[in-house]
């Protein structure tokens, strides 16, 4: 209990593969308190800034209450029963492989159990595929290539012991914040040294002691040369080189290789290889800068090769670690959710694999081969050879590469089914059949986080409307397509003690994954389940892999894989001269449907932006506030130019975020061409080929509203704020009526107007008042708008009359953008706070004004923010 009435519920956070565990204290009326659960072995009470603004994103307004059918609500048992009939006969007709599932890793162990069984057990097909094949497939692949398994050896704890951590693509203090921190705390007790390799400069740099700016997609060369230097310098174990296989001829191919394609100093490789070498605790963590790649799965490898070759491998601090992105990837690749895998990591397309999961089912079919990966899915539903396609938890026509192909593809589709929580998604607008599912808080099951420790997610409070579940969902289906006692679930738990039983089974095969120690779990058991790491087996509990050279090929030794650096896909030219990368923010999660909901979120970055070098934007004439177009072969985009030297010369960085919903013209991946790694399947979401040219609107507009607002322009961004919306808008066409306009955007025929009009200069601002409060502002100028946002964006509501100046009075200071997320403290609030109270250190500036000191996320940029505020002193 927690002093307010209701107990705290233990739980685990939806976001990211960190599994950070929190605790729900439901208010009694639909709404929840959030915090850090101490206990948790991946947090031990601390949250990043999304987490502790989970309470910001539940509530009822923008949830799907109840199934869809063509846009007409309709009953569970009609909705279900069109699914099944349809699925069914498409089947009879067209045969298993003409229908396809699309899955998620953020599916509950237990959702993605059963979608999995109902694919490839009994509808008989392997067209089953997840969002994990643009997130971790290539280390899936390269997992499997080394060790024979899709094994991550080491735990968190080794952050806490390693004495070097290099971070390779990751940007861990934006996407797994609170692992970053751990590693902060580990650097002040032991001096960890950190290296981050990433061709831009990220708020992980501002830790590091190295960082190596590289070139896209060189990381093969830089690892190769690293194993070489390995050698050279003595310092292979051969000791353990003996459990492995290969490496003569993956050494050889490192030779070959040169590491002038990375871009970087002599000093800095020397500096690099030599630190790598001499420290005998290294942790190489790698995310989507290595995954999200042509050469993905060998980028990889080459990571792999050389702790293999130091034996460096699941000792304590010691060890190659691939963070997950979603918070249950992990779980999604143990139940085999992707196309190529089966259950329990076993092969699909191993005869005795098969034969042993169909037996433990009795299932009536098991497709041999495996079937089509995501990129493949979209081309198939596409040209026809899909005809029915079920989408659950994921939002493919934002998130996939080549998007508005995806998009159409989906369109065109004789049949689509989506589960989701919102009916406000690109996705979830194109579907036949839409089922509201139960949210995060609303349901129970299991999560495995990074470093596979299973956590309990559990249901706080009730799911609003019709929404149920996503495994009672599936499973109905399951039962009306004729598999009833298969698919006869009761409850999470049922479906999770069948699972642990056949990891029992998968075990006989010499596997990794095997929890069958919680086959026999109780109902009641499983309901206080606590987090624990697997393999969970009456002799195994958790601890790390491989330090006693036993690996999972069927000689029991790893494997080198020897590789070589291929350059990305697509290549920079005259036409597409620029290199673009994407990646994320940090307050918001993915395609923005939860994250989105929470005005401190929000706050961060409320625009989409194009990170462009200063001499690139000199060269094109594009200057601070501007937009710009981008193009890519395949298509184009509008977003806010930010001017950077974060950036190399020559590359441009955007991120994934914005949809349809929120900023149509900077859906990023309609300009990604879906090029994929051949081992993987992976796309290279992060080296596409684009041109920049500024876009010249007549007109730019900022507006800020009390209600949703309706913008229609060639760009806009819409992002909530406290008191309301916010917008920036532009467009290329004349507007003759600026207070009709103004009417429209804010959907009001009947409030009072107030304005200041000059067509001759293409001013115009506009206020709309009902019963003396402001409704909505609208701003428009021939050049960006200049004004006081964040000031205005507290006005909707409010009896405030004197919007139209857009600036505060002057007695009113301004706090700028917002910092510091968890306590919304402004850059000019710290700014102001450095300067009059002489503040010099983050951890000052967290005394004075607690800026940074709850979930630290905003440390980097407090910290860049002192820098620049010495560096002007210095210069003055
Ligand atoms: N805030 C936030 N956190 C998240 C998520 C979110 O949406 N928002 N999503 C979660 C998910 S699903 C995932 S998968 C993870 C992703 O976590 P990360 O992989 O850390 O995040 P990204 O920003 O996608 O990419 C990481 C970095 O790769 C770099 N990069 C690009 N090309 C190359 C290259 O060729 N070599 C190298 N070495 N680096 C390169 C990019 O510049 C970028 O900084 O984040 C998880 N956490
Ligand atoms: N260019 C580029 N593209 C990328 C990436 C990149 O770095 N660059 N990263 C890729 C990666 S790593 C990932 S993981 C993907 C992520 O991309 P997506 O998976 O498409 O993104 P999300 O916004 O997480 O989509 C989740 C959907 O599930 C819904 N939802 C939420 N809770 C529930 C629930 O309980 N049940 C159901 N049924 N639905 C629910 C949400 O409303 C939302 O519509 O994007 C990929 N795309
Ligand atoms: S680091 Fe943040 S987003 Fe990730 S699990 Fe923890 S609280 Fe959630
Ligand atoms: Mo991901």
């Amino acid at each position: 209990m927690d002093g307010s009435g209701l107990p705290e519920i233990r739980s685990t956070c939806p976001y990211c593969g960190v599994g950070c565990g929190v605790l729900l204290r439901p208010d009694g009326e639909g709404g929840i308190a959030v915090r850090g659960d101490p206990e948790h072995p991946a947090n031990f009470g601390r949250l990043c800034s999304k987490g502790s603004a989970l309470g910001e994103t539940v509530g009822f307004e923008h949830r799907l209450l109840s199934p869809m059918v063509n846009g007409s609500a309709r009953s569970w048992n009609d909705a279900l029963q069109l699914v099944a009939d349809r699925f069914s006969s498409t089947i009879a007709e067209h045969g298993p492989d003409s229908v396809a599932f699309y899955v998620s890793g953020q599916l509950l162990t237990e959702d993605y159990y059963v979608a999995n069984k109902l694919m490839k057990g009994f509808i008989g097909s392997a067209n089953i595929d997840t969002n994990s094949r643009l997130c971790m497939a290539s280390s899936v692949a390269g997992h499997k290539r080394a060790f024979g398994t899709d094994t991550v050896p080491g735990t968190y704890e080794d952050l806490d012991e390693a004495d070097l951590v290099v971070l390779v693509g990751s940007n861990l203090a934006w996407c797994h914040p609170v692992l970053h921190q751990r590693l902060l705390t580990a650097r002040k007790k032991r001096g960890t040294k950190i290296v981050v390799i990433d061709p831009r400069r990220t708020a992980s740099c501002n830790d590091a002691d190295m960082h190596l700016a590289l070139k896209p997609g060189s990381d093969v060369a830089l690892f190769n040369h690293l194993l070489a230097e390995v050698y050279e310098s003595g310092a292979v174990d051969a000791d353990f080189v003996a459990h492995t296989n290969g490496f003569d001829t993956a050494l050889d191919a490192a030779r070959a290789d040169v590491i002038s394609v990375t871009g970087l100093s002599d000093t800095q490789i020397a500096e690099f290889c030599k630190l790598w070498i001499n420290t005998e605790k290294v942790v190489t963590i790698y995310s989507q800068g290595v995954n999200q790649s042509t050469s993905g799965s060998d980028k990889v490898n080459a990571i792999l090769n050389s702790h293999l070759a130091t034996g460096r491998i699941g000792t304590p601090g010691c060890g190659p670690f691939s963070v997950t992105g979603q918070p249950n990837a992990m779980g999604g690749r143990e139940v085999g959710g992707l196309a190529n895998m089966l259950a329990c990591h076993l092969d699909l397309e191993n005869a005795d694999h098969r034969a042993a999961v169909r037996h433990f089912w009795n299932a009536p079919a098991m497709p041999k081969a495996h079937g089509l990966k995501a990129v493949d899915m979209f081309q198939a539903v596409g040209d026809g050879r899909i005809k029915a396609l079920w989408i659950i938890h994921t939002n493919p026509a934002v998130s996939m590469p080549d998007a508005d192909a995806v998009r159409d593809a989906i369109a065109s589709c004789p049949f689509i089914v989506v589960s989701d929580i919102t009916g406000a998604t690109d996705t979830a607008r194109l579907a036949d059949v839409l089922l509201p599912a139960s949210a995060w808080a609303e349901k129970d099951g299991t999560v495995t986080n990074s470093d596979r420790t299973i956590s309990r997610q559990r249901k706080a409070i009730d799911a609003p409307g019709q929404a149920r579940p996503d495994w009672d969902i599936l499973a109905e289906v399951g039962r009306r397509m004729g598999f009833a006692s298969a698919f006869d679930f009761a409850s999470p738990a049922e479906i999770f003690r069948e699972y642990a039983a056949l990891s029992g089974v998968a075990e006989q095969f010499g596997r990794d994954f095997d929890v069958s120690g919680l086959s026999k779990i109780s109902d009641v058991h499983y309901d206080d389940m606590t987090p624990q790491r697997w393999p969970i087996t009456p002799t195994r509990q958790g601890g790390r892999f491989f330090a006693d050279g036993q690996f999972y090929h069927p000689d029991r030794k790893a494997r080198f894989v020897p590789v070589r650096f291929k350059p990305p896909a697509a290549k920079t030219e005259p036409r597409f001269p620029f290199r673009l990368n994407t990646g994320r923010l940090r307050d918001q999660w993915h395609t923005m449907t939860r994250t989105a909901l929470s005005p401190r979120l929000s706050a961060h970055l409320p625009e989409p932006f194009l990170d462009i070098h200063p001499a690139d934007a000199g060269r094109l004439g594009v200057g601070t506030a501007d937009l710009v177009r981008l193009t890519s072969p395949i298509g184009s985009a509008i977003l806010r130019a930010r001017i950077t030297d974060s950036v190399q010369p020559g590359h441009v960085f955007a991120s994934i975020h914005w949809t349809g919903e929120t900023a149509p013209s900077a859906r990023i991946d309609a300009v990604i061409a879906a090029a994929t790694d051949p081992v993987s399947g992976q796309p290279e979401s992060k080296a596409s080929v684009v041109s920049v040219t500024r876009f010249e609107p007549a007109w730019y507009g900022f507006a800020v509203s009390r209600d949703a607002m309706k913008p229609t322009s060639d760009y806009w961004a819409l992002s909530r704020t406290a008191q309301g919306y916010r917008a920036e808008m532009a467009g290329r066409a004349f507007v003759s009526d600026w207070v009709a306009e103004a009417k429209r955007l804010f959907g009001t025929q009947s409030a009072k107007v107030a304005s200041v009009l000059d067509p001759n200069r293409g001013i115009a601002r506009i206020a709309l008042h009902e019963d003396g409060v402001l409704i909505g502002a609208l701003f428009v100028s021939p050049t960006p708008v200049s004004v006081m946002r964040d000031y205005l964006q507290t006005l909707p509501g409010q009896k405030a009359l004197d919007a139209l100046s857009g600036r505060s009075p002057a007695d009113l200071p301004n706090p700028g953008p917002v910092l510091c997320a968890c306590f919304g403290i402004g850059i000019n609030t710290i700014l102001d706070a450095i300067e009059t109270e002489g503040l010099m250190t983050v951890d000052a500036i967290g005394e004075a004004l607690s800026a940074g000191t709850n979930c630290g996320s905003c440390r980097p940029e407090i910290s860049d923010l002192l820098l620049s505020v010495k560096t002007r002193e210095a210069a003055e």
